[in-house]
């Protein structure tokens, strides 16, 4: 049974938006968010604090996007990865790590100065700057969903995942009514999803059941 441990929409969102996708059976663990100061046990599994962890078999991952790759290779075939032959692995591979490299990196600083911080530590500034960065990165997908109802293949796949997750983040964050209107609607679309929507309801049951407070 491959277990995943989560947080309340955080990036593990991504890998277990996978698993629903692809309707295999899993463990979901939840965790108070951050699990380095709510649940400091968790540092034994994982010394970094981060989550997703994802332990298969002798298996053990903490890439949010990475996890969504092998779950969809090791566990597939499955329409929603790319494959080597197909004309467009290349752009799907750069979604895949665009995803998470270029495109949460600045959405992190932006949550960490607004919300995460003690009041005193936060910084309107940085959040002003990293937010203009993550809407400057987004331009790629504006233009990629502008032409296509999805990022990559004609089809929805992984990496509409992995870059969708971003926009779930940024509703989180306040960042979502700047969409511009390809994204908007791509957004939509995605939510509209029944794995997105089992994925949504999997993870309320689990938190009510394992009783994890949600911070944020
Ligand atoms: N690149 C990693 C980043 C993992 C990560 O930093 N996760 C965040 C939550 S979204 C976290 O665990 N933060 C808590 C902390 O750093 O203590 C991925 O894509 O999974």
């Amino acid at each position: 049974m491959i277990t995943l441990y989560h947080c309340h929409a955080a990036r593990s969102f991504r890998p277990l938006w996978m698993l629903e996708e692809m309707g295999l059976p899993y463990d979901l663990k939840m965790l108070p968010f951050p699990p380095r100061v709510f649940a400091k046990e968790y540092l034994a599994l994982n010394p970094l604090g981060t989550i997703p962890l994802m332990i298969d078999g002798e298996t053990r991952m903490t890439e949010s996007s990475g996890i969504c790759h092998y779950l969809g290779t090791r566990h597939g075939p499955t329409p929603l990865i790319v494959g080597v032959d197909e004309a467009t692995y290349g752009a799907f591979l750069n979604w895949m790590y665009f995803s998470d490299a270029t495109l949460t990196f600045p959405q992190t600083l932006v949550l960490r100065y607004t919300r995460l911080e003690p009041e005193e530590r936060r910084n309107s500034q940085v959040a002003a700057d990293y937010t203009k960065w993550f809407f400057g990165r987004l331009r790629g997908v504006e233009a990629a969903v502008a032409a296509s109802d999805t990022l990559c293949a004609g089809r929805f796949t992984a990496a509409d995942i992995s870059v969708g997750y971003a926009l779930l983040l940024a509703q989180r964050i306040g960042l979502s009514a700047e969409f511009g209107p390809a994204v908007a609607a791509y957004w939509h679309r995605l939510q509209a999803r029944d794995g997105f929507r089992r994925a949504v309801a999997a993870e309320k049951l689990a938190g009510e059941q394992q009783q994890v407070v949600r911070r944020f």
